[in-house]
């Protein structure tokens, strides 16, 4: 079985990752730390700035950042979600949309750094932004999310149906389906 650390500081996407990747055979642990995430425009300059700040000798691992893109916003968030949900908040981003086209996309990208190589994936899924937060599941932006083709939100679904069309899930699964073609990953010197 392959292993990977998972590094982040936010439980609900560990809980999600390693389900995922249990699939492939992967086993995955969890290093619960916040890496620096400087101030950047796409999703994968702060995986690769995550990756930069990981210790060589040790892994490998695999971070993640993932943002909520408003079509009505020019896709703010975006990077900035997490300032966004902690400032703002769902309400907030309620009000921004008020009279506004509620399209959205949710958007991860994936990092895998094993020593001197690293390699990044994407997940993206479509959605809408709900009227009013509905569902206690999940974290985060999930009780106003409602992926494309379906009525609930991520926040009402079972973790099993978010696992199967959620962003994460989508770039996860690459990242599956990338260590399952690949060579055992060395535990890096
Ligand atoms: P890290 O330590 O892994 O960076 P984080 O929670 O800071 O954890 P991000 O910067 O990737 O993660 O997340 C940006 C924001 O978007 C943050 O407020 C998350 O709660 C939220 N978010 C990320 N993925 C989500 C998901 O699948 N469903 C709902 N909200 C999500």
């Amino acid at each position: 079985m392959r292993a990977l650390r998972f590094v982040s500081s936010n439980p609900g996407k560990f809980r999600e990752v390693r389900e995922i990747l249990g699939a492939y055979g992967v086993e995955v642990t969890w290093e619960r730390r916040e890496l620096p995430e400087p101030q950047a425009d796409t999703l994968a300059e702060v995986v690769f700035s995550k990756l930069a700040a990981l210790p060589r000798g040790s892994g490998p691992y695999l971070v993640e950042d993932s943002g909520l893109f408003l079509d009505a916003l020019g896709g703010f968030p975006g990077v900035y979600s997490a300032y966004a949900y902690r400032t703002v908040g769902l309400e907030g981003i309620l009000r921004l949309l008020r009279g506004r086209p509620r399209g959205a996309v949710f958007r991860t990208v994936a990092g895998v750094g094993a020593g001197p190589e690293q390699w990044t994936v994407t997940g993206a899924t479509r959605g809408t932004i709900a009227t009013r937060p509905r569902g206690s599941n999940g974290f985060g932006y999930d009780p106003i999310f409602v992926p494309k083709g379906l009525e609930h939100t991520f926040g009402e679904l079972p973790a099993s149906e978010k696992n199967r069309l959620s962003h994460r899930a989508r770039a996860v699964r690459r990242v599956g389906r990338r260590l399952a073609g690949a060579a055992p990953l060395e535990k890096q010197m």
